[in-house]
């Protein structure tokens, strides 16, 4: 029996080294020193011993059981190390090797002008107003004293989708709308998209922006709308513009004018950005007609009112010294990343 135990001990302590895995020791723990184990099956054999001999074998049995388990625990401990520094090692991260870049979204320029003109508009106590897109030819044209035989009203310049319906070549009709919901005093700017049937061009679109403007109040002056434009021009373009209205003629004003302000590139002694003029032009405006306050129902003996409109796109295009306004909705973002 002495010499079972000794090779019990041999044989677990060869396997034991060659083991690779923790299942692997595992194994030979059940295998050696398990209930049904080979040193089980030894101590049952002790019946037959000699009552002297037992004590020393019992002894013997349980030193080998003691030896094999320390072994076993050894190991363990060991294998237990290697596989976590081979994992360390796989898991290895190369804290020099360079970072995937985020690159961040901006707006679109046109959006950039947008909320730049809101939001001067916004510090001066105006309302944003907006309306449909596809909208009645009564708002779009009959409510802004636009006649039926007014050139802008032929399908060569409007997009008709029946007699009474048109895709709005303004936004004066979002302001129409409000006049005739809103008393007075109305202090609205309107941003939205509008279409007119051109041909796309560097300078022309189909689709293009506007914002319009619509103050009515008692005693409303032309004096006011000069003074809102030029606090306008210099909250947009620097404290050093100026502007000055040429006459003209709109329709839905009275007096009108177009608007320029002196150039932001030269300060007005002609560069590229004003073509050597000293003044870009940037608006329409006038005093609201008495015919469009009693069509939307305000007594022009009463109230009197100034409106004003621009196109985002020219305004946008010579901010941004943009030449070709097809640049805009091509979405290349070598292009839009510029600005
Ligand atoms: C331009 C000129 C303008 C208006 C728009 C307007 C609106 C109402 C009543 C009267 Cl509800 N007028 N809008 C007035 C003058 C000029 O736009 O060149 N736009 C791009």
């Amino acid at each position: 029996m002495r010499e079972q135990l000794e090779n019990i001990k041999i044989q677990a302590e060869k396997e034991l080294v060659n083991a690779q895995s923790i299942q692997e020791l595992e194994n030979i723990r059940v295998r050696f020193l398990g209930k049904k184990g080979e040193l089980t099956s030894v101590l049952r054999g002790m019946g037959a011993l000699s009552p002297e001999e037992r004590p020393v074998i019992g002894q013997m049995a349980n030193d080998v059981r003691a030896i094999l388990e320390a072994r076993l625990d050894e190991a363990a401990r060991q294998l237990a190390s290697k596989e976590r520094q081979e994992k360390l090692a796989s898991e290895v991260i190369d804290i020099s090797m360079p970072g995937r870049k985020r690159s961040f979204g901006k707006k679109h320029p046109l959006t950039q002008v947008i909320d730049e003109i809101k939001e001067i508009f916004l510090g001066m106590g105006y309302q944003i107003a907006e309306g449909p897109e596809i909208e009645l030819d009564y708002y779009n044209f009959e409510a802004m004293n636009i006649p039926k035989n007014h050139p802008s009203r032929d399908v060569q310049d409007t997009f008709y989708i029946d007699d009474n319906v048109v895709l709005r070549t303004h936004t004066s009709p979002v302001q129409a709308r409000v006049m005739k919901t809103q008393k007075p005093p109305i202090r609205v700017i309107c941003p939205g998209r509008v279409y007119r049937s051109d041909e796309v061009d560097a300078t022309h679109s189909p689709v293009f922006h506007q914002i319009e403007g619509l103050v009515v109040d008692k005693g409303v002056t032309m004096g006011d709308l000069v003074g809102t434009l030029k606090e306008f021009a210099r909250a947009l373009l620097g404290e050093n513009t100026n502007i000055r209205l040429r006459p003209h003629h709109f329709p839905f004003t009275e007096p009108s004018a177009e608007v320029d302000v002196s150039c932001w590139g030269c300060g007005g002694s002609g560069c590229r950005i004003c073509k050597g003029e000293g003044w870009v032009e940037i608006l329409g405006a006038g005093m609201v007609s008495p015919k469009v306050l009693r069509e939307c129902g305000i007594n022009p003996y009463e109230f009197s009112g100034f409106a004003f409109g621009m196109g985002v796109e020219r305004i946008a295009l010579s901010r941004f010294n943009i030449d070709d306004m097809r640049l805009l909705t091509e979405n290349d973002v070598r292009f839009l990343k510029q600005f």
